[in-house]
C-alpha cells in the first residue's frame, strides 16, 4: 500500500509489461484478494513450478500491495497450487482433473481442513502455470472469487507464433523494431527479455515458437545456430513453449554439399535424418519444422518433379522417431500458372488429402490470397478431412496499417474461425477443422514489444483464440483493456468500443466491399489501386479489382475463375449468387456494374465512395473516444496512442482520397452529393514513393 503513493495514477508506462502490469488494485478489492489468497502452498521442485510460484508472487504483490506468504505447512493454506504428483493437497482431485489433458487446469474455491481455499490444480506443472495466469487475469479484471469454478483445457493442440526473423535481425513484415533474437550474443548472453517473452506467451497459452523466417536461410540449421536455438529452447521450456525452426528445403545442398535436395534421393533422406538427430541431441523437445516450399521463389520438391506430399513426408520421416512435426505451408502460387491466384493452393493440395504422414500438419492461411483486411475463409478448410490443418493468421499488420493503425484483429480471427465450411449451419466451422493456429508474430525489440500499445492486443487475442476458438473477440478485448489500462468500466467500455469497430474501419478506408490487395507495391505501405505491370500480374492491384468503365470486381463465379467451385455446394451457391453473396465479399466474388443496387439503395459506385469516407469518419470517432480518456490513462501511453491515431486519421484520408481519385478515373462517374473531391489529382498520389518503408521482404 505504501507503494501506491509513489506510483501515482499517471505513472509513465512504456508498455513493456504488456497485460501483466500487476499494478495496485482499488484498495477494498486488493484487501479482499489479499485476505483470501495470501497464504500460498505451492511446490518449487521443477523450473515450471518455480515459474508458477514466481508469477503468483509477482502478481499478488503488485495487485494487492503485499507479498503473499509462501507456506510450507498445508494447514495454513488459502491458495493451493499443484498436480497430484507435486502436492498431497491436490492428490484427492486426481479423478476430477483426469479429463483436463496435459495442459488443462481447474480453478476452484473449496473447503479444505475447515479453511476456505482456492485451488489451482492440474495434471501437469504446465497446467498449473496456465491456471496461475488465469487466476491473475481474474484478479486483474476485478472478478469475484465467490463461486470460482473454472475448468479449462485448450481446444487446439498447436498454438504457435511464427517469427519472420532473419539471422541479421531484420524482421520481414515486422514493424516493431529488430528481431528479439540476439543471434550474435547467443548462446552466452541470455537477455532477460527472452523470459518475459515466454511469460507473455504462456499467459495466453501459446506453446510453440518458430524462431526464423519461412523465407529461410539454411544457416539456421547449422551447428552454431542450433546451439543458439537450444539456449532459447532452454529458456522457454519451463513456460511450456517448444522451439521450431523454418527449414529451407534445399539445405542438403547448401549445408550438406549434396548436389540435390530431391526428396526421393537416399542421400538427401539420410542428410535430413542426421540433421534431425543433431537437433534433438541439443533440443530434446524440439517441436519440428515449418516449411515454405515452391512458393515465391523458395526451393521445394517440385523442383525435382515431386509433390508437396513427397517433400513433407521426407522431413516427417526424419522427425518422427523424435516426436517432431512438419508444418507444411499451403501458401503456394506460381506466376507461370494462369489460374486465378485464389484457386492455386486448393488446386495443388486438395488432391493430396490422405497422402501425408501423420506428423504432417498443413498450415493454411486464413484466406485464399494473403492476409487481406477481409477475405473469405480458405477453401482448403472444408476440403481436407484426412489431413490435420493449422490456420495461419498474421498478427503483424502487413496489410492493415503496420503498427501505427489501431486495428484490433480479434474480429477478423473470429470471423474466419466461425465461418461455416459447408454452408448448412451444421456446425462444420473452420475452427472445427483445426488442430492448431499459427500467428505471424508482431513482436520485436521495440520497448512496447509490438510497435504500438494497441497491437499488443493482437498478440493477446491470437493466444486466447488459439487456446479456445470459441472465445469471443469482444470479451477478449475487455480482458485485455482492463489489464492493459485499468479495470474500470469507464476505461474498458470506450476502449472495447474502439477496438471492436476498428477492423471494419480499416476495411472501409482501404478495401471495402470485398476489394483486396490494393496496397502499394512491395512494401505495401499506403494505397496503390493503380499498381500494374512488373514481373507478375498477381502482384498488381489491377489484377485483383478488375475495374473498368462498366464495373468492378473479380468474377470468381462459374462464369469467371470459378473459385467458388472450391467451396462446398452450400457455400458455393451463396458466394456465387449475386443476390446472396454477403456484401462485404461482393467484389471478391463478382464483377458488378457501377450502377448495381446495394442493400442501402445506393448504387455500387455511391456505396463504394461512401464506404471510403465512412472509414475516415470511423477513425475520427476513435480519436474522439481516445480524447475522452485523457487523464484516465498514463501520460506516456496516452500520448503515443493519440499521436498514432493522428497518423491513422491522415493515412485513412490518404487511402480514401487516392482510391476515390483512381476509381473515379476508371468509372468516369461523378462523386455522390456531399462527397468531397480528393484534394490532389490522381497523378499526385501515384507519384508518392516510400523507398524506406519498414518491414519489406528481403
Ligand atoms: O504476405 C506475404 C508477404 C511475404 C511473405 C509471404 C509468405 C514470408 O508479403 O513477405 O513471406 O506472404 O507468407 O510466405
Amino acid at each position: 500500500m505504501v507503494l501506491l503513493g509513489c506510483m501515482g495514477e499517471a505513472r509513465a508506462e512504456d508498455g513493456y509489461a504488456l497485460w501483466m502490469r500487476y499494478v495496485p488494485l482499488e484498495p477494498a478489492l486488493a484487501a479482499d484478494y489479499h485476505a483470501r489468497l495470501a497464504d500460498v502452498v505451492a511446490p518449487d521442485q521443477t523450473p515450471t513450478q518455480r515459474a508458477a510460484r514466481e508469477e503468483l508472487r509477482r502478481g499478488l504483490t503488485g495487485l494487492t500491495g503485499s507479498p503473499p506468504r509462501m507456506q510450507a505447512d498445508a494447514s495454513q493454506a488459502s491458495l493451493v497450487l499443484g498436480t497430484p504428483q507435486s502436492s498431497t493437497l491436490i492428490a484427492p482431485f486426481r479423478a476430477e482433473i483426469a479429463s483436463l489433458g496435459d495442459e488443462g487446469y481447474l480453478l476452484r474455491r473449496t473447503r479444505m481442513g475447515g479453511r476456505d481455499v482456492v485451488l489451482v490444480a492440474a495434471r501437469r506443472d504446465i497446467g498449473v502455470l496456465y491456471g496461475v495466469f488465469h487466476l491473475l487475469r481474474l484478479l486483474q479484471t476485478g472478478a469475484s472469487l465467490d463461486s470460482l469454478d473454472v475448468r479449462e483445457s485448450p481446444r487446439l493442440r498447436l498454438r504457435v507464433l511464427n517469427h519472420w526473423d532473419n539471422l541479421d535481425g531484420h524482421v520481414e513484415r515486422g514493424y516493431a523494431g529488430r528481431s528479439l533474437w540476439e543471434w550474435q550474443t547467443l548462446p552466452e548472453w541470455r537477455n532477460p527479455r527472452y523470459t518475459d517473452y515466454a511469460r507473455a506467451n504462456a499467459s495466453v497459452g501459446i506453446n510453440g515458437t518458430v524462431l526464423n523466417n519461412v523465407n529461410a536461410s539454411a544457416q539456421s540449421l547449422a551447428p552454431a545456430y542450433l546451439d543458439k536455438a537450444a539456449t532459447l529452447a532452454d529458456i522457454f521450456r519451463p513456460y511450456g513453449i517448444r522451439v521450431y525452426l523454418s527449414a529451407r528445403f534445399s539445405a542438403p545442398i547448401e549445408l550438406g554439399g549434396l548436389d540435390t535436395a530431391d526428396p526421393l534421393d537416399p542421400a538427401v533422406q539420410r542428410w535430413w535424418r542426421d540433421k534431425a538427430r543433431d537437433i534433438y541431441a541439443r533440443i530434446p523437445d524440439f517441436g519440428g519444422f515449418l516449411v515454405k516450399a515452391n512458393s515465391e521463389g523458395q526451393p521445394g520438391p517440385q523442383d525435382y518433379g515431386r509433390s508437396h506430399a513427397d517433400g513433407a513426408n521426407l522431413l516427417a520421416t526424419a522427425l518422427a522417431p523424435h516426436g517432431g512435426v512438419v508444418m507444411w505451408r499451403a501458401f503456394v502460387y506460381a506466376h507461370d500458372v494462369p489460374a486465378d491466384r485464389a484457386t492455386q493452393a486448393y488446386a495443388e493440395f486438395a488432391g493430396l488429402d490422405g497422402a501425408f504422414l501423420p506428423n504432417v500438419i498443413l498450415q493454411v492461411k486464413n484466406g485464399p490470397i494473403d492476409f487481406q483486411p477481409r477475405e473469405p475463409f480458405h477453401p482448403l478448410f472444408g476440403a481436407m478431412p484426412r489431413t490435420p490443418l493449422m490456420m495461419e493468421v498474421q498478427i503483424t499488420k502487413e496489410y492493415l496499417g503496420f503498427a501505427t493503425h489501431l486495428v484490433y484483429l480479434g474480429p477478423l480471427y473470429e470471423e474466419v474461425l466461425r465461418a461455416d465450411t459447408r454452408g448448412d449451419r451444421g456446425g462444420a466451422t473452420v475452427a472445427q477443422a483445426l488442430s492448431g493456429m499459427a500467428g505471424v508474430a508482431n513482436v520485436g525489440a521495440d520497448a512496447s514489444w509490438s510497435g504500438s500499445h494497441f497491437d499488443q492486443a493482437n498478440w493477446y487475442a491470437f493466444g486466447r483464440l488459439a487456446w479456445d476458438p470459441q472465445n469471443a473477440a469482444r470479451a477478449i478485448a475487455a480482458d485485455w483493456a482492463a489489464m492493459t489500462f485499468a479495470p474500470d468500466p469507464e476505461v474498458v467500455q470506450p476502449i472495447v468500443g474502439m477496438m471492436m469497430a476498428s477492423r471494419e474501419a480499416a476495411v472501409n478506408y482501404m478495401t471495402p466491399l470485398g476489394l483486396h490487395h490494393l496496397m502499394a507495391r512491395g512494401h505495401h505501405y499506403g494505397p496503390g489501386p493503380w499498381v500494374d505491370g512488373g514481373p507478375r500480374a498477381d502482384w498488381t492491384s489491377v489484377y485483383y479489382h478488375r475495374a473498368d468503365r462498366a464495373g468492378i470486381g473479380f468474377d470468381r463465379t462459374d462464369r469467371g475463375s470459378n473459385a467458388v467451385g472450391q467451396y462446398a455446394p452450400g457455400v458455393a451457391a451463396m458466394y456465387g449468387d449475386l443476390a446472396r453473396v454477403p456484401e462485404p465479399l461482393l467484389l471478391w466474388f463478382h464483377h458488378v456494374p457501377w450502377d448495381h443496387r446495394m442493400a442501402s439503395g445506393r448504387t455500387l459506385w455511391n456505396e463504394l465512395v461512401g464506404r471510403y469516407s465512412q472509414g475516415v469518419s470511423q477513425v475520427q470517432a476513435m480519436q474522439a473516444t481516445w480524447d475522452s480518456l485523457q487523464g484516465r490513462v498514463d501520460r506516456q501511453r496516452y500520448a503515443q496512442v493519440a499521436a498514432f491515431l493522428r497518423i491513422q486519421r491522415r493515412e485513412a484520408q490518404w487511402w480514401r482520397d487516392a482510391s476515390v481519385a483512381y476509381f473515379q478515373s476508371v468509372s468516369g462517374l461523378p462523386l455522390p452529393a456531399g462527397e468531397a473531391a480528393p484534394p490532389h489529382p490522381l497523378a499526385w498520389y501515384e507519384a508518392l514513393q516510400f523507398p524506406s518503408a519498414p518491414g519489406d521482404g528481403r
